[in-house]
């Protein structure tokens, strides 16, 4: 686990199954149709429960780069965020569509006035995008957020496996001196 502080937030990174995580709001990596599947999406459907697939039906779909959100069933959290990444296709709106999913659910933190977020790492597994990539995209943009007043306190990345844990430090090492 490593925390940093960056102007009052503090800005966790640790290896773990995000449904045993207690935050305000659990980030889900979604597909555009809310459908459910496996990988984060599988987990959080199976912890939280069959409420969470029928409210996703209610709402019915999300475009990629954007994120809506649901109540959480049985998890530890008020609210999960459904955020849609990109397939990864080397495309220039690669980048874009990913930053853009993650800026989605700070917008939604915002505006539920949460204090703590829990993301998984967005595209990363059946989605394809590059870790080394999606790593440096992603906490960009949180760090970007964090240059504004924000409700939120607490934001935790959390990483599944060794490797994907290990290129989020080391790409959060290389951002920060820079700040
Ligand atoms: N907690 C935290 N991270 C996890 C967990 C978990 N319980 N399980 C897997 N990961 P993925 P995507 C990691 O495939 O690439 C689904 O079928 C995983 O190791 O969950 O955005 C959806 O329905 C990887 O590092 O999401 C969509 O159709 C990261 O989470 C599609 O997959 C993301 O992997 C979305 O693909």
């Amino acid at each position: 686990m490593a925390t940093h502080t960056i102007n009052g937030v503090t800005l966790t990174l640790l290896q773990g199954n995000i449904v045993t995580v207690a935050a305000d709001a659990i980030v889900n990596a979604a597909n555009a149709a809310l459908a459910g599947g496996g990988g984060v999406d599988g987990a959080i459907h199976h912890a939280a429960g069959p409420t969470l697939i029928e409210e996703c039906r209610k709402i019915g779909g999300c475009p990629t780069g954007k994120a809506v959100a649901t109540s959480a069933g049985k998890l530890p959290a008020r609210y999960i965020f459904h955020a849609v990444g990109p397939i990864y296709q080397s495309r220039p709106e690669d980048a874009r569509l990913l930053k853009s999913a993650y800026q989605s659910c700070l917008e939604l933190a915002e505006h539920y006035q949460i204090q703590s977020i829990a993301f998984p790492s967005l595209s990363t597994g059946a989605y394809g995008y590059p870790v080394n990539l999606a790593a440096p995209l992603a906490l960009t943009t949180i760090l970007d957020h964090l240059q504004t007043p924000t409700s939120l306190q607490r934001i935790l990345l959390v990483l599944f496996d060794q490797r994907t844990y290990t290129t989020y430090q080391q790409a959060l090492e290389k951002l920060l001196p820079a700040r």
